[in-house]
């Protein structure tokens, strides 16, 4: 080595895979893994954050986190949590067994919009015919929310049971995952991790890897873990019951509802600018319901989010 040029040891900067108390496990830009001590007690690691690594001392060291390009986070009254951060889509997977939660994918709806995170709808499970035909008839009322935003549903059976079933294809998947950082979302048990272990083969030794540096479990899903795939990444996060959306005004959140603004436009603007959509006279968001231009369910479960948050 030349004398004085810089080590290439020190100050590397490296992206986290996953994160456990103050440790996280990170990935430098030559592929080397490194298990890494947070510092500062101040910072708040996310998987997926862009950081600077000292990996010349041991254990190696966070020394600081670079500035994020977004965050998806879920709060409540006076906690938030960050799922992941510098995403470029979320993919949200839903399913008929158990039933999704409209209400629930409404909220994450508003937390990607917010924060400028494309999505895309999996619908898991489609060897489950009867639980399937539900999902499909709850999942209509967001039709036009996700023509308005342009996001893509596509179904899949990530691993079928159903005897006789013949798995598709993934190929428009992959086509979705390539070359793009995704957050794979979604409530407890609709097949996050299945999904993940269907598209990317390796998945199981990656998260193995994580889990053991980390010394957390191997089985369920605990914390935010990103693996490689298709050119891109793969983050898999926790399933939630809750997902609280405090850390939004109610404008954020009408972000989430694209048909409002369509419904202005239809039939003028409400008569208060500042209409919630609640009992308000002369709503236009409301007319648009009377006259079936917008899904009923939708305005309630705005006026929902509305008096929860
Ligand atoms: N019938 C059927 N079952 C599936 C399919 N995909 C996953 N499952 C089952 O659904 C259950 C939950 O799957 P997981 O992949 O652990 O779900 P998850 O979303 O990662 O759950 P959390 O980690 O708790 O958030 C398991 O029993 C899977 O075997 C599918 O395509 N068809
Ligand atoms: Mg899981
Ligand atoms: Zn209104």
């Amino acid at each position: 080595m030349i004398v004085g040029s810089p080590s290439p040891f020190l100050d590397m900067q490296a992206r986290i895979l996953s994160h456990h108390g103050r440790q996280a496990w990170v990935i430098d830009g030559q592929g080397q893994h490194h298990l890494c001590m947070y510092k500062g007690r101040d910072q708040e690691p996310m998987t997926n954050d862009w950081v600077e690594i000292d990996s010349a001392v041991r254990p190696a060291v966070i020394l600081r986190q670079l500035p994020r390009k977004n965050a998806l986070l879920r709060s409540e009254a006076h906690r938030s949590k960050g799922l992941a951060a510098n995403i470029d889509q979320a993919m949200i997977v839903i399913s008929g067994d158990p039933l999704f939660s409209d209400e629930l994918l409404a909220r994450m709806i508003c937390a990607c919009v917010a924060e400028d995170i494309s999505g895309l709808i999996v619908v898991n499970k489609v060897d489950l015919s009867q639980p399937t035909a539900r999902a499909r008839q709850q999942l209509a009322s967001f039709t036009d929310c996700f023509a308005q935003l342009g996001w893509a549903v596509l179904e899949v059976a990530a691993k079928p049971k159903t005897p006789g079933f013949i798995q598709t294809e993934n190929a428009d998947l992959v086509r979705a995952l390539t070359e793009k950082t995704t957050l794979v979302l979604g409530q407890s048990g609709m097949g996050k991790s299945s999904l993940l272990n269907w598209l990317v083969p390796e998945f199981n030794a990656q998260t193995q890897e994580i889990s053991q540096a980390l010394q957390t479990g191997r089985h369920t899903t605990t914390a935010s873990r990103m693996v490689a795939a298709h050119d891109g990444w793969l983050i898999d996060t926790p399933g939630f019951q809750l997902f609280g959306l405090h850390h939004l005004s109610e404008t954020q959140l009408a972000l989430g509802f694209p048909e409002w603004a369509a419904a202005q436009e239809a039939h003028g603007r409400c008569r208060f600018a500042n209409c919630h959509h609640l009992n308000e006279p002369g709503c236009s968001v409301k007319q648009a319901v009377e006259s079936g231009e917008i899904a009923a369910r939708r305005l309630s479960l705005w006026q929902g989010l509305l008096k929860a948050s």
